[in-house]
């Protein structure tokens, strides 16, 4: 149906294609089609959910012409190709990073406020995929947008876990489990490919045999199969025609049905084969920082791992390339040690499907992974049993000990016999029972393994791959991590967005490092008013949220002071109420104590077996129920902990922050990019010099960051001379007072029990050093407050925050990924439209 002037309005031009065009008339029309014939609903009918729906097959449309284009492009070129293995990724909603990256976001709201709809109601609607449990697969997600955006062909290999992350509900103060089912309205981001499915083998048996050459080869005849079915979502970069694909697993019976046994009128039995089959993909594990050795998790990782690597050697034998130029046509990235089977996978499939010889098969293979270490923590580090690895990958464990003992040879060989060094190199760890160490496999089988931030990466080499560094410490390298300004600045704060593209243009969103610019207008009193206006305007709107969340009402003119995250013991999140609590005494022991007023926000989900973290998250609620119903107090302290913090929760509290807390004991977070998020909105970081913080204290110069605390010598100096908690609670009053409330019931209606393990651990070990870390803490608030009341000069800090955090774009971590390690180029993408000139 073709209306001719509404086509002329749209672009000046003759016509407007409904799949593809951007016009606001356009998008009006495609929008209540795609209403109609996907969701089979007129106005009359809709729910907000069939409006959703119908907007994001809307965009979507607009994405496909785009997808398919790059497509062709990688294959007709052959491109290079970054294969991002990750057990995790947590993308958050996609519609909104999608408006903004298609740059038809003020389009999209007009044709929805034409239409009577609310463009943000309907960005609420949207289930976010949940598929990951924090950091680590918040920075896969970033990755992928900077990948798209620089052009680089990027292929992101996971799971398509049925169930995410679990969603996070506050009971009496406790924290229940409800799962997280994300695919229960249907998924409008993703196309199924069953066409592209492969099988999977596990457990069984090897055997040898003679090949047509009359060579021995190994045959692994597997106990059971399960199909590997792939989905796929487009990744489109900010303002280019790049998209890429993330491509999850979803694992499936072969056979829906065992027929055999169906006949035999064993129904059951014919569906439990398809049952036990899709548990694999089932749910994420929600464990962050502590590996579980579970076998369903083990199977899971290599699941994906066979899943990806058969689907690249699909992909060359389809473009006519040769298997020799594997390393050529892939640089894969193993994200932490969840994917590090990859390495005994790859050779598996060279040596025993391919008929491949070691040497060539072991070269090939180290060219093509590249290792990045997340944690220093020994809790985290994946070990697996032999026995439940034999029984799962008997061929894996024969290739790994190959591995192993070629290279023990070389360690041999620079070192002699040193068989302590032996021992601790070793895959294989015989300590205490036998197992397979993951980091050593990765480590071995890569040729690049790097740490997320500069302190991170030194510690790695100084400590936990100490003996791997000695022996090749070229392969060693820091790749500090980065977040995408386009979710966390321009999505997440479009006020800010517009007041910084007002002043300098916008070129910033895509080179970051030039937000500098706006250094000149720190000290300017009309951009410092507006700066402080949008900061108000974004704590008004966070300030309805927790009222609307939790009842407690806050006042917007405090300070707030935000601390979101996994909910740790090393981050410290019971520092933070410790200081809660100070400021508690402080204004009940003075009643007119002119404090500066704070709201302390917390949010974070533990992980349900971690039941420390799990009475944190009580004690936080329980203290805020005795604050914020304290009439002495008043306004002057609210704390607050907001429920099921997630990537859509997260959105507007970045903006809203005065103060970020980064508190972890030095040397324990590897990185951090909250505290990235934060600055970048203009939050000031109190924080010790742990992970990123370091980096971004010396990029917003240290006059502009609130630091305290031990430093990572000095926890080990500490720890060496025999630390004593217990001394300095009887030693501060403050604190003595603070933890003697918690213990005595004060917080838990008189409940002496229920903190006891919390208290008795903070006195007796503290194994993260609250107790040397208080007073500075508390001394370092104080100027915290001091200066909020300096509005000049807080302001001129926020303004260099911002202004200074160009290095923590994520776009800059991919362009150093590329450079040091993956050695790819941007393939850029045009359009058939533009290619040609016409339109
Ligand atoms: O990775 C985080 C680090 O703690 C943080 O400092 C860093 O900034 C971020 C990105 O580099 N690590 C993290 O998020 N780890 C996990 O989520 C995780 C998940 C699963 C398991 C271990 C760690 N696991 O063993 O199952």
């Amino acid at each position: 149906i073709q209306e001719p002037q509404l086509q002329g309005q749209d672009t000046g031009m003759q016509c407007e294609d409904d799949r593809t065009g951007i016009g606001v008339e356009t998008l009006k029309r495609a929008f209540l089609d795609n209403l109609f014939y996907v969701q089979g609903k007129f106005p009359a009918l809709a729910t907000k959910h069939d409006y959703y729906m119908a907007l994001a097959y809307t965009v979507r449309d607009r994405l496909l012409q785009r997808w398919v284009n790059t497509a062709a492009i990688y294959t007709q070129e052959g491109s290079r190709t970054v294969a991002y293995l990750s057990a995790e990724f947590l993308m958050g909603p996609h519609l909104g990073n999608n408006l903004i990256n298609l740059g038809i976001y003020n389009q999209v709201q007009q044709a929805m406020t034409e239409l009577k709809l609310d463009l943000k109601e309907l960005l609420a609607k949207e289930e976010e995929p949940g598929l990951g449990n924090g950091g680590l697969g918040r920075l896969a997600a970033c990755y992928l947008d900077s990948l798209a955006s620089l052009e680089i062909p990027t292929l992101g290999y996971g799971i398509r876990y049925e169930f995410g992350i679990f969603d996070q509900l506050i009971r009496n103060g406790w924290q229940v489990e409800k799962t997280d089912k994300w695919l229960r309205y249907g998924n409008p981001w993703e196309i199924a490919r069953p066409e592209w499915a492969v099988s999977v083998k596990f457990g069984g048996r090897t055997e040898a045999h003679k090949n047509a050459q009359g060579r021995y080869r190994v045959r692994w005849i597997p106990h059971k199969v399960v199909l590997g079915i792939p989905y796929d979502t487009p990744i489109l970069g900010y303002k280019v025609n790049t998209a890429n694909t993330l491509r999850l697993w979803k694992a499936e019976a072969p056979e829906s049905f065992d027929f055999e046994a169906f006949n035999r009128g064993n129904y059951y039995g014919a569906v439990d084969q398809k049952v036990t089959s899709e548990n694999l993909t089932k749910v994420l594990y929600p464990n962050d920082e502590t590996y579980e050795g579970k076998q369903l998790r083990l199977e899971q990782q290599y699941f994906f791992v066979s899943c990806a690597l058969q689907d690249m050697l699909r992909i060359m034998l389809r473009q006519k390339l040769p298997l020799e130029q594997f390393h050529e046509k892939f640089a894969v990235q193993l994200n932490d040690t969840h994917p590090a089977i990859a390495v005994a996978e790859l050779m598996r499939l060279l040596l025993d499907e391919h008929e491949m010889d070691w040497e060539p098969a072991w070269e090939i293979t180290q060219k093509t992974f590249g290792y990045t270490n997340h944690t220093l923590l020994p809790e985290a580090l994946e070990k697996w049993s032999l026995k439940l690895f034999s029984s799962l990958l008997p061929r894996h464990l024969e290739i790994i000990y190959e591995i192993n003992w070629r290279f023990l040879e070389q360690v041999r060989h620079k070192f002699g016999t040193d068989e302590g060094r032996i021992g601790r190199l070793s895959l294989i760890d015989e300590n205490d029972g036998k197992f397979v160490r993951m980091a050593h496999l990765a480590c071995v089988g890569s040729h690049k393994i790097n740490g997320v931030a500069a302190l991170h990466s030194e510690l790695l080499q100084k400590t936990t791959l100490l003996d791997f560094y000695e022996f090749f410490p070229e392969k060693f390298t820091n790749i500090t991590n980065g977040v995408t300004p386009r979710r966390w600045i321009v999505l997440s704060n479009p006020k800010l967005t517009n007041l910084i593209t007002s002043c300098i243009g916008d070129n910033w969103i895509k080179h970051l490092e030039d937000v500098q610019r706006i250094e000149t207008y720190a000290e300017d009193p009309g951009f410092q008013q507006e700066w402080q206006q949008i900061k108000r305007e974004n704590k008004v709107n966070v300030a309805e949220i927790l009222l609307d969340r939790t009842g407690v009402k806050v006042d917007p003119d405090s300070l707030f002071d935000i601390q979101v995250k996994r909910i740790h013991q090393y981050k410290r999140q019971h520092l933070n109420i410790l200081h809660a609590i100070t400021l508690y005494n402080q204004i009940k022991q003075n009643p007119n104590l002119d404090i500066t007023p704070r709201t302390l926000i917390f949010a974070g989900k533990a992980a349900p077996g971690y039941y420390i973290a799990k009475l944190i998250i009580k004690l936080i609620n329980s203290v805020a129920e005795v604050v914020n119903k304290d009439r002495d107090i008043g306004d002057r302290l609210k704390v607050v902990f907001l429920p099921d913090y997630n990537v859509k929760n997260s959105q507007p509290i970045y903006p809203a922050a005065d103060l970020s807390e980064q508190i972890s004991t030095a040397g324990k977070e590897a990185s951090g990019t909250g505290n990235m998020k934060f600055a970048m909105n203009g939050a000031l970081t109190i924080g010790t010099l742990d992970g990123a913080n370091i980096e971004i204290r010396n990029a917003v110069g240290a006059e502009n960051f609130f630091l305290f605390g031990l430093t990572t010598e000095d926890v080990g100096a500490l720890r060496l001379t025999g630390y004593r908690p217990r001394e300095y609670y009887e030693q501060n009053p403050q604190l003595k007072q603070a933890i003697d409330q918690i213990a005595s019931g004060y917080f838990s209606h008189g409940d002496r029990s229920l903190f006891k393990p919390l208290v008795d651990l903070l006195l007796d070990k503290d194994p993260f050093m609250l107790m040397a870390d208080y007073q500075p803490y508390i001394d370092c608030q104080q100027q915290v407050s001091q200066t909020y009341r300096d509005r000049d000069r807080w302001l001129q800090m926020s303004i260099l925050n911002t202004a200074r955090m160009g290095k923590f774009s994520s776009d800059r971590a991919i362009r150093e990924y590329c450079q040091q390690i993956w050695k790819v180029q941007p393939v850029p993408v045009q359009l058939a439209a533009e290619k040609t000139g016409d339109g």
